[in-house]
């Protein structure tokens, strides 16, 4: 250990939502000497870099879509929009971080270049792009589960001339589409998010598809101050029934589609789909997602809704889409399928119609070419695993994390990796992650991880680790959830299927709030499924 590095208890990678709490907590709460550090410019983490056109929380937001630990913070915050916008969430992180004079230990424009763990000191080694060297015992990875923009690689893309903006890197300064042909290439919640937004501006959108959709109607809409008092007022209460439904307090009905006819189930469907948000897709039957039968019911009603909205029979044909319903992550959108009936935006099937090559103005497909001024890329991350990949950790024995990760993502709990000992994931693959409010559960990761340093500093411990065993035993649980849904049957990128050569596994646990159970019950046990090293003297 050289003597100039800078030492601390903990590194924090990252500042979005989990990258904050938990330097609130181990800072604020634990007394621990922490630092994080964050490539962006500032804090926010996913909801600093989405700053496209339409971005908005894509599940039940206001007010519940924040931290539920202070209710000062609830009390003080004025959300004003069912579905929150990303300039919303981003000016309420900026004012946590505020709150809780949190930058003050956060380094910005700061990549972490490298993380190595040194098995005699018990600690953990980075380097910085700013050339610092730094050290701690514990590694807190936060570094976002969408993150690493997936770039399509078409024949002469990098010849397009134009401006090219991929959504997870939207400049700071304004982008005007006025005058201009836009291309979109990808509809997921980005893309189908932007488009309707793009389409009031510019003078021609094309949108690429490959994959048609199901988006749900977000129904967004004022939040009222009443409504808003009332979340205040029962919030103890809320933050309870969050913690048990998997991460919203709405309670999620149970119905079995066996105890009603045909006509009562579309009775049904129709309420759900005019309630809006995620209802349709989260309240119709319990069996939605395992029954191949019916599932079809509910995709063939939401493909009958397309058909209504879209005037246009070919363009509505197009859009059919035609995996299982709720197997890719849900969309909501603001008038997406609306917007196909205006004149300025037109669809390319990339299915029918594949894309050839690019030049520096245009799009060239096997029927035609597209003329286009700007290309909006809304084509997704490599999500869940990809950050982490890129720090690339070396963890016991010099083993990088590319190595140990090239044929399957095991974790421990989603939180650990067996090999990287003091190391720990929030939102990492395995956990609720990305299929639970992500706040909140980073919130109860932290609180899990805190537990655990706490029980190393009381038994004078060095270094915990998972052993290969509890991985194993733990990937398996996490297939067999998976493998009883029809989630494994759709390529999306819950199963790293958007990703060429991503080994295909699904990466989040499909019950959070049993998740957070788990994890409490391992510490019950003595933190089962690790194995601890003596704190050796000097580390
Ligand atoms: O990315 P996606 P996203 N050629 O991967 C297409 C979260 N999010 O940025 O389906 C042509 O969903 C791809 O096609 P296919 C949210 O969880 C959150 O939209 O792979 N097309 C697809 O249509 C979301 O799920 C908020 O066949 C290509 C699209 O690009 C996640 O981020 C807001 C292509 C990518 O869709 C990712 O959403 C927005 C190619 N080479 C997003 N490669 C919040 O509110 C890919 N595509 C928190």
């Amino acid at each position: 250990m050289t003597d100039n590095m800078h030492q601390y208890d903990a590194i924090i990678i990252g500042s979005g939502f989990g990258g904050l709490y938990s330097l609130h907590h181990m800072r604020d709460l634990m007394g621990l000497n922490v630092r994080a550090f964050d490539s962006a410019g500032g804090v926010g983490g996913t909801w600093w870099y989405n700053r496209y056109p339409g971005a908005r929380v894509d599940a039940p937001s206001s007010p519940f879509y924040a931290y539920t630990f202070s209710n000062d913070l609830v009390n003080e915050w004025e959300w004003t929009e069912t579905q929150t916008s990303q300039a919303s969430v981003l000016a309420y992180l900026e004012h946590f971080a505020d709150r809780f004079d949190l930058c003050k230990d956060i380094e910005f424009e700061t990549w972490v270049t490298d993380a190595t763990y040194d098995e005699t000191a018990q600690r953990w080694t980075i380097e910085t792009d700013k050339g610092e060297t730094a050290s701690a015992q514990f590694l807190i990875c936060a570094v976002g589960a969408l993150f690493v923009a997936n770039m399509p690689d078409y024949p002469g893309i990098d010849d397009f001339a134009g401006e090219c903006y991929h959504t997870g890197r939207w400049p700071h300064e304004p982008v005007s589409f006025a005058g201009k042909r836009v291309g979109v290439m990808g509809t997921g919640s980005s893309g189908i998010q932007a488009i309707p937004e793009i389409a009031k501006q510019a003078e021609h959108v094309t949108v690429f598809q490959r994959t048609p959709q199901y988006s749900l109607p977000a129904r967004n809409r004022p939040l009222s101050e009443e409504e808003l008092t009332g979340y205040r007022e029962d919030w103890d209460d809320l933050r309870e029934s969050m913690r048990r439904r998997g991460g919203w307090p709405f309670k999620t009905i149970r119905r079995r589609a066996s105890d009603h006819t045909p006509e009562e189930r579309h009775a049904i469907y129709e309420t759900l789909w005019e309630e809006g948000g995620i209802h349709l897709a989260i309240n119709s039957f319990s069996a939605v997602l395992m029954d191949k039968d019916l599932n079809n019911e509910v995709s063939e009603f939401v493909r009958g809704k397309i058909r209504e909205i879209v005037k246009d029979p070919e363009t509505a044909r197009k859009l059919m889409p035609d995996y299982y319903f709720g197997t890719k992550r849900q969309i909501l959108d603001n008038g997406y399928y609306e917007a196909y009936n205006l004149d300025n935006v037109s669809l390319v099937d990339l299915r029918e119609d594949p894309i050839q090559s690019f030049s520096s103005t245009s799009v060239r497909t096997e029927q035609g070419e597209q003329p286009i001024d700007m290309l909006v890329l809304a084509t997704g991350f490599d999500a869940v695993t990809g950050s982490m990949l890129n720090l690339n950790p070396k963890g016991r024995g010099g083993l990088s994390l590319k190595q140990k990760w090239e044929n399957r993502f095991d974790t421990y709990l989603g939180t650990t990796i067996a090999g990287f000992p003091n190391l720990f994931m929030i939102h990492g693959p395995t956990s609720p992650g990305v299929l639970y409010t992500m706040p909140l559960g980073g919130e109860r990761t932290m609180r899990w991880i805190a537990d655990c340093i706490h029980h190393l500093k009381e038994q004078n411990l060095g270094a915990i680790e998972a052993t290969d065993l509890a991985a194993e035993k733990w990937g398996r649980e996490i297939d067999d959830m998976a493998n009883q849904t029809l989630y494994p049957l759709t390529d999306s990128w819950y199963m790293g299927a958007n990703i060429p050569g991503k080994p295909r596994q699904f990466l989040a646990h499909l019950r959070g709030s049993q998740y957070f159970d788990q994890l409490n019950a391992v510490a019950e046990a003595g933190f089962e499924g690790f194995v601890f090293e003596a704190r050796r003297k000097g580390a």
